[in-house]
């Protein structure tokens, strides 16, 4: 007993002064081996008579779980000072100027689908967002494209599988927006869609557009002019122009393609010359029409009591007219040159 208390004293008084964490890994090694003291005590238990024997083994025990918490705390205090040292001798200069933190800037892309979008927001317009992946129905069946339409062709549509495609207009919003709510439907539906297009400096198999959809009682083609050229205006300016020439598609009847007197020449044609409108004046920015009867029919409208028209453009070719970007691919390449140009950046 003597021995074990003397064997403490020394043991504890050593873990007090370690001074580097190697110092504790080693003491630890030495007092709780195999072959360390603790080790040699409980194997001298043999030598002793039986009834001393537990007494000893208990006194062993306990001086080991004493020792393991000296040695934790020896760790504990020389692994901070090793901390602070190291933290002195790599002192930081709190003076010294930081990097220029670079902040990221709205894409273009972003810029004009948020231009499209705060203009058509005052007069009443919200955003609705729905699937990229999405059923044929959804997509077609409900927009009155007849079984044989051409862009029903897998040489137009990205097809998953029979009935499954990547949607080539962001019109299932609408539709689904319709199936969902009563009349009136006041929405823009902007995002990313997708055709099997050829890569070339105006088409890219994936690009985005903005739509909108305004259904109720009295909506009318008056409505469609004047809301269609509050938006050229914000748009391209309070000078611009618009006129429409009729056009065709499945989900609305009558249907146009709106353009624009040019941004560039302002509606002169440039004596002939302009490179944007290629002299005519005008260029077309977006397609528009009466939704079609048919379509309200599908989600379930009743057309003798409800109509409205629809629109949509595609925002590249916005972007494009706006800033004069004459190749599409420009706008993925994602060259910071090119991105830094559409927004003043934040100086630091
Ligand atoms: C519903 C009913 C009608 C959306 C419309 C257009 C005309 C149009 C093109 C512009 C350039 C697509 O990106 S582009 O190639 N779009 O010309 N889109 S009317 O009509 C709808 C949509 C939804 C329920």
């Amino acid at each position: 007993m003597e021995d074990l208390k003397r064997l403490e004293r020394s043991l504890l008084s050593r873990a007090r002064r370690a001074k580097t964490t190697q110092d504790v890994a080693d003491l630890r090694a030495e007092f709780l081996g195999k072959k360390g003291p603790l080790g040699q005590a409980l194997r001298g238990l043999g030598e002793l008579p039986p009834e001393e024997r537990p007494k000893l083994g208990e006194r062993v025990n306990a001086l080991k779980a004493k020792l393991e918490a000296a040695l934790d705390e020896a760790k504990t205090r020389v692994e901070q000072a090793e901390r602070t040292l190291q933290l002195a001798q790599g002192a930081q200069d709190v003076t010294l100027p930081s990097r220029r933190v670079v902040p990221g800037l709205p894409h273009p892309l972003r810029l004009v689908e948020r231009s499209i979008i705060d203009a058509m927001a005052g007069l009443g317009f919200t955003v609705a967002e729905g699937p990229l992946v999405e059923h044929d129905w959804y997509n077609f069946e409900a927009l009155n494209f007849p079984p044989d339409h051409p862009a029903r062709d897998a040489q137009d549509t990205f097809f998953i599988d029979d009935k499954v495609l990547l949607r080539t207009h962001t019109s299932n919003v609408q539709i689904r927006t319709m199936l969902k709510t009563k009349p009136p439907v006041r929405i823009l539906a902007p995002g990313m869609v997708f055709r099997h297009d050829e890569i070339d400096a105006t088409h890219t198999p994936c690009f985005h557009q903005v739509e909108g959809l305004w259904v109720d009682e009295k909506v009318t083609f008056a409505d469609l002019k004047g809301v269609l050229h509050r938006l050229a205006a914000s748009l391209f300016g309070p000078e611009t122009r618009v006129r429409f020439r009729p056009s065709f598609f499945p989900f609305t009847e009558p249907s146009a393609e709106m353009d624009v007197s040019c941004v560039i020449c302002g509606g002169t044609g440039g004596e002939g010359k302009c490179r944007v409108c290629k002299g005519t004046g005008w260029l077309e920015i977006l397609g528009a029409g009466m939704v079609d009867p048919a379509v309200l029919e599908a989600v379930g409208y009743d057309p003798d009591r409800v109509q409205g028209f629809a629109f949509g453009m595609g925002v590249e070719r916005i972007a494009m007219l706006r800033w004069g970007i004459e190749d599409i691919r420009l706008v993925y390449e994602n060259d910071v040159r090119f991105l830094e140009q559409f927004s003043a950046r934040v100086r630091t």
